[in-house]
């Protein structure tokens, strides 16, 4: 067995039981005129991290890992948004709106899809997911159990809401989970420090985080 190097304490990496998941790293939060966007958020912020998701990835797919991507959307008829999550707050447009890369957070939509440069290949998991939370209404606990995963390294965006609540989820669920702190991003800088203040605090109450290299190192040497 290889640890990974990670604070607040090496990662007891298991290869055959590992699995990379990207959170939600979407046109509609990464580029003008999308989701991110409408809630008047800085999203280049976001843009700056796909280096390192790419090089992360790429990882994991040399080694033989699995790579699950997840994309927050909602049906076209809306029938999986919640009235609540669509009428909150005062953004300039909202989910299910027309918007320049077509409906705001709608599957099938152009601004709903993974960015080009980290679009998933063949044979790699897509979920689909209507809430922050990728186990929420969706089939991943069961495909993970069917894999025989155990542990989770998290990319993805944004740090303190899509990808900490994913992380929350899977802890709860027994998961063993890592943040490669790289390849996060969030709206707000101090969000992304304090979630993953948070996550490794008191004895990894939520998981570990890394620095890309040592997880990269660690998964081709184990
Ligand atoms: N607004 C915000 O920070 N995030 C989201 O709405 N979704 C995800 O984090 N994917």
């Amino acid at each position: 067995m290889t640890d990974i190097k990670a604070q607040p304490f090496p990662f007891p990496l298991q290869r055959e039981a590992v699995a990379l998941i990207v959170i939600d790293m979407q046109r509609d939060f990464a580029e003008p005129g999308g989701f991110g966007a409408s809630l008047g958020n800085d999203v280049s912020r976001i843009t700056k991290i796909i280096p390192d998701v790419k090089r992360l990835i790429a990882g994991f797919r040399l080694a033989g890992l699995p790579v699950i991507h997840t994309m927050e959307c909602h049906r076209p008829d809306l029938s999986d948004l919640p009235p609540a999550k669509r009428d909150r707050g005062n953004p300039s447009l909202r989910i299910g709106d027309l918007g320049p890369m077509g409906r705001i957070l709608i599957a099938g939509e152009p601004g709903t899809a993974i960015l080009p440069e980290l679009a998933p290949i063949d044979g790699e998991i897509i979920i689909e997911k209507p809430g922050k939370g990728a186990f929420y209404a969706t089939g991943l606990g069961d495909i993970l159990k069917g894999k025989g995963i155990k542990q989770l390294v998290f990319a993805g965006v944004t740090t303190e809401v899509c990808v900490q609540t994913t992380m929350r989820e899977a802890n709860d669920r027994g998961y063993e989970c890592l943040l490669a702190e790289e390849a996060t991003e969030s709206y707000f800088p101090e969000f992304k420090a304090a979630a993953i203040a948070m996550i490794r605090a008191q004895g990894a109450i939520v998981g570990w985080t890394a620095h890309i290299d040592d997880i990269l190192e660690a998964i081709n040497h184990a």
